[in-house]
């Protein structure tokens, strides 16, 4: 049996794809990736803070630590449906974990190129999955994070995707309405939608992971050699706000708030979302049902966050300081935010082994050995238009 894994050289997608070749040892991971990820950081003029192998020398010294085989990296173009068709014929996996999308809400921002190319290379992809699992073999299960994002943050809770409602005397279950915050988000909005209707119209089995922020420098795996690593982005388009924290504190770096900080996410470490796709893997959608499981552990504001990332840095000699930065994004800046949380652990039976108070003395430890590549890129913090702002 074989397991396909796209973005299989992402943050998330390395780490998973180790986690699923030891959960299925008997079964053959094949990892697809194109190598997008390290291209715009590059272009961004930033780089991993932690070092990180060529798929290559990763495969190699997988087998070396663990003593398995099964998995194989294939450099892929995604968005070509004839080579999508292709890698789902020859491998004919029951499963495809589809990470591979350009994850980044300020990245998508950056010009109308950048925003059309997120929509064009994210919407694609799931688009050219969903045909080649019709045309190849309907059973296969896809899987895919979309994002906590697609949801917005409306002053109401947030169900796992659908919610009833009575409207003008008669009532439905609709999905939620999407409220995303940019080109980005929107990507995986339109992604949820194609994933629904696939769903229905195909009588695939999906998941739909809407997946809040990931943090973290480590997993069970990743931490057992420095071949082993996953990427560490810390700047301002791909760092994301816990990681980006623990950068700037370890490089005494004022912790970068956009406005008043009150802004409010759903968090997981990586070692619990590497987790999830495994039980995602494990436990699959039933034909024609399209399962949307809301992907955190702990929702946590900006300001919350600056205040847990000080505290742990006092404890390892570090002196946090916390700036205010000019809101940089079109986002509410304080907001209700109630998401419901139920299916991770009933449905998925996830049993989480971080939250971000636990996580931080690892982290700023893993990164203060790290801390001369961090500051060597501490420009990357902040766009040069916001440095001047701040003064
Ligand atoms: N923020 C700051 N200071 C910073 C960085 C971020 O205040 O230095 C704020 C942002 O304005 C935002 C919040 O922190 O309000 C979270 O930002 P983020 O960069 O950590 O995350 P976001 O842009 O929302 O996107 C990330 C991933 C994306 C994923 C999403 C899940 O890049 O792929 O889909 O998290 S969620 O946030 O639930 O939509």
């Amino acid at each position: 049996m074989t397991i396909l894994l796209t973005g299989a050289d992402g943050y998330m997608g390395w780490p998973t794809a180790m986690k699923l070749a030891l959960r299925f040892p008997d079964e053959l991971i094949v990892g697809v990736d194109n190598g997008f990820r390290r291209l715009w950081v590059h272009e961004v003029g930033s780089w991993s803070a932690i070092p990180i192998k060529s798929m290559d020398e990763r495969l190699e010294a997988f087998k070396e630590v663990f003593g398995q085989d099964n998995i194989i990296y294939r450099h892929l173009d995604l968005r070509d449906y004839d080579i999508v068709k292709a890698l789902v014929e020859e491998y004919k996996p029951r499963a495809i974990v589809h990470l591979a999308a350009q994850p980044s809400a300020p990245y998508s921002m950056l010009s109308p190129k950048h925003a059309i190319f997120t929509q064009e290379n994210n919407v694609k992809i799931t688009l050219n999955l969903i045909h080649a699992i019709r045309e190849v073999d309907p059973s296969i299960h896809l899987i895919e994070t979309t994002t906590m994002g697609v949801y917005g943050t409306p002053n109401v809770d947030i169900p796992e995707g659908f919610f009833e409602v009575e409207f003008r005397g008669r009532k439905d279950t609709l999905p939620f309405p999407p409220q995303a915050g940019s080109w980005y988000h929107w990507s995986k909005v339109h992604d949820a939608g194609n994933l629904m209707f696939a769903a229905r119209a195909y009588k695939l089995p999906v998941t739909d992971l809407r997946l809040g922020v990931v943090y973290g420098t480590n997993t069970e795996e990743t931490k057992k050699d420095p071949r082993l690593a996953t990427r560490f982005d810390f700047d301002f388009w791909f760092g994301t706000l816990y990681n980006r924290f623990c950068a700037q504190a370890v490089a005494g770096y004022p912790l970068t708030i956009y406005g008043k900080g009150g802004q409010t996410r759903g968090y997981i470490s990586l070692e619990d979302t590497a987790q999830t796709l495994v039980l995602a893997v494990e436990k699959p959608a039933e034909p024609g049902e399209f399962r949307v499981i809301n992907m955190f552990v702990e929702t946590v504001s900006v300001r919350q966050m600056a205040e847990k990332v000080k505290e742990a840095g006092s404890k390892v000699g570090l002196d946090v300081e916390v700036m205010t930065v000019p809101p940089p994004r079109p986002e509410a800046l304080e907001h209700y935010y109630k998401p419901d949380l139920r299916k991770i652990f009933d449905v998925l039976g996830l049993k989480p082994k971080y939250t971000v108070d636990k996580a931080l003395p690892e982290d700023l430890e893993v990164l203060m050995g790290v801390k001369e590549r961090i500051l060597a890129k501490k420009d990357k913090f902040l766009p040069k238009e916001l440095r001047e702002k701040r003064g």
